[in-house]
């Protein structure tokens, strides 16, 4: 066990378009770490088990209409009301791979056609990830795996806009993996990285807030 008393564990997003592998990816991660004698915890948004994300899980099923700045604020809150259990964990040693974050909130309300600005402002002051994994894999070639098409969102037009609201969003804490090769390839490249992430934070560097 390499847990080491007062130090804390990294904040790694996984971000990409549907199909991507995001989840998958996600649970491997967390897997390696805990064997490698890294605590580890998998976080996903939206995290539909809450009250408000039972409603952005209802809104996704077309079981609802939202307005789009209201869906937007609710994907929002539902990260706002995680933050201060997530802070507790980093600071206790857990490494956090939270599936989804604010840049895909920002990056599928924006295409939608609503400013970016407006988009980004109420997730402001979150924790901020020391690291961002994306996924990349063209539209075309995710809308041909498993499973595409039952949930809003998951349209090929719709899905390139999103890749291109991504592209904006990309800042010096991303890094862009290539999410073409098989699930083993792709797994141990994101592990290598990440452990490097996991030892940088554990000796000492500290949390920050996003979009600020
Ligand atoms: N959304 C939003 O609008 N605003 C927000 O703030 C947030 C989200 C947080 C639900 O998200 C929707 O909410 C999402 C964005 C929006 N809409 N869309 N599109 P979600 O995370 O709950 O759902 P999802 O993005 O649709 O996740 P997913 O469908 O589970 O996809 P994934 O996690 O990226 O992929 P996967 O499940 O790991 O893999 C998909 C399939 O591909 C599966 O059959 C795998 O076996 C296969 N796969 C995976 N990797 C490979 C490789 N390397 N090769 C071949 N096949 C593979």
């Amino acid at each position: 066990d390499k847990s080491k008393s007062g130090s804390r564990g990294a904040l790694v997003v996984i971000e990409g378009l549907d199909r991507c592998g995001k989840t998958s990816q996600s649970s491997r991660l967390v897997k390696n770490l805990d064997e490698l004698g890294y605590p580890a915890e998998l976080f996903r948004f939206p995290d539909r088990n809450t009250v408000i994300g039972q409603m952005i899980s209802s809104y996704l099923n077309s079981d609802s209409q939202l307005d789009d700045r209201t869906i937007h604020l609710l994907f929002s809150a539902n990260r706002w009301e995680k933050r201060s259990l997530m802070e507790s964990k980093l600071q206790s040693g857990i490494t956090l791979i939270v599936d989804r974050y604010a840049y895909s909130g920002v990056a599928f309300s924006s295409a939608k056609g609503l400013d970016i600005e407006w988009c980004k402002a109420p997730d402001m002051g979150l924790l901020a990830p020391d690291l961002v994994l994306y996924l990349d894999i063209s539209p075309e070639k995710a809308s041909e795996r498993g499973g595409y098409g039952g949930e809003r969102y998951e349209q090929l037009e719709f899905q390139k806009k999103v890749a291109q609201s991504y592209q904006v969003l990309q800042d010096a804490s991303w890094k862009i993996i290539d999410a073409n090769r098989t699930v083993e390839d792709v797994e141990e490249h994101m592990r290598d990285i990440v452990l490097d992430y996991v030892k940088t934070c554990r000796n000492g560097k500290s949390l920050s807030q996003l979009w600020l």
